[in-house]
């Protein structure tokens, strides 16, 4: 179990107050806070051994290579990766999933081939495709999904063909919080010869994840959603996978050996690290992961559970309140997706944030999604490993004083 006072003393930001008021963080979904450990990773970095890697032969680059690559090291463990070449770095999770599909998937999907998605992709893991369906003369198809936001998978048998050449899918549901199904489909996508793209942006910080039980082939995922810094992302693939894979962007580090003409490539993972990469978030990303090992995966996601259980229960004395998504706490993850009675989400964000409170409201980065379920814009609020059950009750309390405000004040009942 999760000591959720004694982690929230490791976040100095979590005492801060906001209009007076202590700051409920509840929009981790969009951004995680960070540790003191990870904010003194960079610091240390930058004060003791800034260098470039892989390309000095003196001690300060020989010391930040090192660290560097330790930070690939932890994180291949993290996600059991066989190993740390299949980790490339990124900015973050829409610049890996750009990278296969303009690498992998402009090379490998042809006219009247497939890609196969959710109706509850992120727009990064939509748009990217959208752009590969147009230049390749591809199809984007979708699994159909049940209206408590879980995947209809009755006639699975007809979703994957012959010309499903990718399964793309999202892990867990960065709007209403479904965990899908991941495994079986990837199984499934791998009978009929096709990819499988997992998009972890909310299902590794947040539960054990492990790519060979996935047998996933691509997996991306971004820093700052597990306490690590911004601009740090990764894009896990399969070695033989990335071995046949083209580069992406072109430039130094990425070479072997260079001609006036022509090129030939470096060794994985550099083959597509162009350029001086973020060597301190990379680090920075390094102490995120020693700092969810050492709480234990299976603690954050047992954590997350309790206390999703109890919001949903809490926001059931909420009359006029609509919970989207599945409302089993062991089959989701940690974001309640919410509509209070006739209150614009954007007003109600507001009377939150002045309690000190931050959700998000808006469409999410899931525009179809939200056209599919009927709304223009929701609020949502996502937990992590700080939040306590003292601050949902703080989120449901400031929810009924808005329904209250809004049925007397507004509309005059
Ligand atoms: N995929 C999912 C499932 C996400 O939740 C996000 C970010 C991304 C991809 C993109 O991640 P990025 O780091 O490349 O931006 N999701 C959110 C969110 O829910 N609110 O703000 C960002």
């Amino acid at each position: 179990m999760l000591d959720s006072g004694k982690i929230r003393e490791d976040f100095p930001i979590l005492s801060k107050k906001v209009y007076g008021k202590p700051l409920v963080w509840l929009d981790n979904a969009a951004t995680s806070q960070k540790p003191r450990s990870v904010i003194q990773s960079l610091v240390d970095y930058y004060e003791g051994y800034n260098a470039n890697v892989h390309r000095g032969v003196h001690a300060l680059s020989i010391e930040s290579t090192d660290a560097f690559e330790l930070a690939r090291q932890k994180v291949a463990d993290f996600i059991h990766a066989d190993a740390a070449e299949s980790i490339v770095w990124t900015r973050n999770t829409t610049e890996a999933i750009n990278l296969v599909a303009n690498t992998w998937a402009r090379d490998n999907i042809g006219a009247g081939d497939e890609i196969l998605l959710t109706p509850m992709e992120h727009h990064s893991n939509l748009v990217p495709w959208q752009k590969v369906a147009q230049e390749n003369g591809a199809r984007l198809k979708f699994i159909p999904m049940h209206e408590d936001g879980t995947l209809d998978l009755e006639n699975i048998d007809a979703i994957f063909g012959p010309r499903t050449k990718l399964l793309a899918i999202v892990h867990v549901s960065n709007s209403m919080g479904t965990i899908n199904p991941v495994k079986e489909l990837a199984a499934r996508a791998h009978a009929v010869g096709a990819m499988v793209l997992v998009d972890g942006a909310q299902s590794v910080p947040h539960m054990p994840v492990d790519v060979n039980d996935l047998d996933c082939d691509f997996l991306a995922f971004s820093g700052h959603k597990m306490l690590g810094p911004t601009g740090i992302g990764v894009l896990y693939a399969k070695r033989d996978v990335l071995e046949e894979m083209d580069p992406f962007l072109r430039g130094g580090e990425m070479v072997l050996e260079v001609w006036y003409d022509r090129a030939t490539w470096n060794a994985l993972p550099m083959r597509f690290e162009a350029g001086t990469p973020n060597i301190a978030d990379a680090i920075g990303l390094g102490a995120a992961v020693d700092y969810l090992q050492a709480l234990g995966m299976e603690n954050v996601r047992q954590h997350e559970v309790e206390l999703t259980g109890y919001g949903l229960k809490r926001f059931e004395e909420l009359d006029e309140v609509v919970v989207y998504g599945p409302q089993n706490p062991d089959v989701r993850g940690g974001a309640i997706l919410f509509n209070a009675a006739d209150i614009h989400p954007h007003d109600l964000g507001t009377i939150m944030d002045r309690q000190g409170i931050a959700i998000r409201t808006g469409h999410h980065c899931t525009m179809p999604l939200m056209r599919t379920l009927g709304v223009a814009a929701t609020a949502r609020a996502s937990f992590y490993v700080y939040n306590t059950t003292q601050e949902v009750d703080t989120l449901v309390d400031g929810l009924k004083e808005a329904l209250e405000y809004f049925a007397h004040e507004v509309r005059g009942a």
